[in-house]
């Protein structure tokens, strides 16, 4: 069976971590890990465009048609096309170019502009896959912890997305967010963080 675990924040809100392919996802909204362009490449990008459909390069010509390439960080959002998601949040994270390019601070808006346009959009849930960390060459470990914190303050603060999924293609990348999801109690005191059971 697939590996999979939840963690409860504050008894308000979880997130889940599961290994597994992000197209198949039920929750409202699934983020997709796309280039500037956002006219579809390779990987996750590749995978959500060839479930979904052509109507969402329809859209993704459309939006960036009217507001050109999409910086590094920041996210836009589309409707789910033939998946099961409502939405596709489109985001492009950093090429890692070792660290000292705002690497962290970039994939660190990634995740803070998807949830805010989840919450615009009044989702109630919705999954990433582990942005940057193929074709753009970010450390796993060190993109895991930030998205973990991060997604983590944003379901801490009052929002309409009270379950955010992390669907992890492969065991390496599970284990890296499984073990920033472990390191977060320390790194958030004011947190009440619990790992529980999936039946
Ligand atoms: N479901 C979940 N995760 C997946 C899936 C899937 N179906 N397919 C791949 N992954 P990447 P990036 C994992 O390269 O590093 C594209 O060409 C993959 O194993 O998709 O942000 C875009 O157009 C890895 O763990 O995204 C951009 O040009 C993670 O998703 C560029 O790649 C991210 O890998 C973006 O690179």
């Amino acid at each position: 069976m697939p590996a999979q675990a939840r963690y409860r924040i504050n008894d308000h809100a979880s997130f889940e971590l599961a290994q597994g392919n992000i197209v198949e996802e039920r929750t409202d909204a699934i983020v997709n890990a796309a280039n500037s362009s956002l006219l579809g490449g390779g990987g996750v990008d590749g995978a959500i465009h060839r479930a979904a459909g052509p109507k969402l390069l329809t859209e993704c010509r459309r939006i960036r048609d009217l507001r050109g390439p999409l910086p590094p960080g920041q996210a836009v959002s589309t409707p789910g096309g033939g998946l099961q998601a409502r939405y596709v949040v489109h985001t492009v994270g950093p090429v890692w170019q070792g660290g000292k390019r705002n690497e962290p601070q970039i994939l660190e808006s990634c995740y803070c502009h998807c949830m805010e346009e989840a919450g615009r959009l009044r989702c109630s849930s919705i999954s990433f896959p582990s942005i940057s960390t193929g074709a753009f060459g970010y450390p796993v470990e060190a993109a895991a912890a930030i998205a973990v914190r991060t997604v983590v303050e944003h379901l801490h603060a009052p929002h309409s997305v009270v379950l955010a999924r992390f669907v992890l293609f492969d065991p390496v990348t599970f284990s890296a967010y499984a073990e920033a999801a472990q390191k977060l109690g320390s790194a958030f005191p004011h947190i009440q963080v619990k790992a529980e059971a999936i039946p």
